[in-house]
């Protein structure tokens, strides 16, 4: 009788303890607000490009040795996604891995470099009829810097049954062009051909210094990030058809890139690098726009989508790749310990506590 009635008492306590039950649903947290890049102050948005040239001047934990062209603490992250490239595009893994990035990310910009923020994102829509104007590409101090220089050589791209139009720039984002004008990249530039599904392609992690290459894609911005493709996508009933509209591959028969890829193909050169691409500093706004609207999709419909995946381990899910369950162990190098995708499935749990405006 007596150990029954502590037990009751046991029940009572856990259940009418804020402190236990806020435990449970954001670790005793805040939530944290990531916004849309045009709703950051000037200020703030200074903040964000300087914390992210800090990470690239701060020395790399991955060894030079092995990495030739890891040089600084951003290209950890550059390089920690090339090597992961193969599993985590086009597969299982995509939304999950590329969510526990971001946060990674976000966690270095803070710790590591006096960001006071959270991460931005790229609403993509809201800029697309000029994105020479918006906040994010305007040359601006405040902005991720801009177009590239006219580049002649640039070619259009021939995308299944259509052609996609070249872009605007297509060189270096030229001097006076914002933050990232003098900005140098390291790793890459991959081929676009995938021509195996497990073996890192050339050149790996060699050292190949040259400009940011930047090419605004009114054509692309317009056609493949608009709001009838964001509402088609939320449309979707279940994560198999919400990864076909988020992540199809690029040259679809078609023609039409997912969002995924139209937010990529939107920017030029240095976002095409399916493996280096996080060398543009717009990447993490891209990929945040699409962590936000995972989070969305996810949220309406908790009992049916947040634990949903689909897909297998490898690139373009072939027969033979191993399907992905909530205990599929996904890798981060030197940014992180292994973690489950079961870890990363919500936004206020797993040590995440964050949402978006
Ligand atoms: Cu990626």
């Amino acid at each position: 009788m007596i150990w029954f009635t502590v037990v009751l008492l046991l029940l009572g306590v856990v259940n009418a303890s804020p402190f236990l039950h806020k435990h449970h649903s954001c670790e005793n947290n805040q939530t944290t607000i990531r916004r849309e890049w045009g709703q950051l102050s000037v200020a703030q948005r200074i903040n964000y490009t300087d914390a992210v040239k800090c990470l690239a001047r701060k020395p790399p934990r991955l060894p030079t040795k092995d990495y030739p062209g890891v040089r600084s603490r951003f290209d950890d992250f550059v390089a920690t996604h090339i090597n992961q490239t193969l599993k985590v595009h086009y597969s299982g893994l995509f939304l999950p891995w590329h969510r526990r990035f971001l946060h990674l990310w976000e966690t270095a910009l803070r710790d590591e470099c006096g960001y006071t923020g959270y991460l931005p994102y790229w609403n993509w829509p809201l800029w697309a009829d000029d994105l020479k104007k918006s906040p994010l590409f305007d040359c601006s101090s405040s902005s991720l810097s801009g177009d590239g220089e006219y580049n002649p050589g640039e070619q259009a791209l021939a995308g299944g049954n259509v052609t996609i139009p070249r872009g605007s720039g297509g060189g270096c984002v030229p001097k006076g062009c914002g933050p990232f004008a003098d900005f140098e990249v390291h790793l890459g530039p991959f081929s676009r051909n995938i021509v195996s599904l497990t073996e890192l392609p050339e050149p790996k992690f060699d050292y190949n210094p040259r400009c940011l290459n930047r090419s605004l894609n009114h054509f692309v911005a317009t056609h493949y990030t608009n709001t009838t493709l964001i509402d088609n996508l939320m449309a979707a009933t279940n994560i198999t058809q919400f990864q076909t509209a988020m992540d199809h591959w690029p040259a679809r028969p078609d023609g039409v890139f997912g969002l995924h890829g139209g937010g990529h193909f939107s920017l030029g050169a240095a976002m095409q690098d399916l493996f280096a691409s996080p060398q543009d500093p717009a990447f993490m706004l891209h990929h945040g726009m699409i962590d936000r609207l995972w989070t969305n999709w996810q949220a309406q419909d908790e009992k049916n989508r947040r634990y949903a995946v689909n897909g297998t381990t490898t690139i373009l899910n072939p027969p033979w790749g191993q399907k992905v369950t909530l205990d599929t162990v996904m890798e981060f190098g030197v940014l992180d310990r292994p973690r489950r995708i079961r870890e990363v499935m919500s936004p206020t749990a797993g040590g995440f506590c964050y949402t978006y405006t």
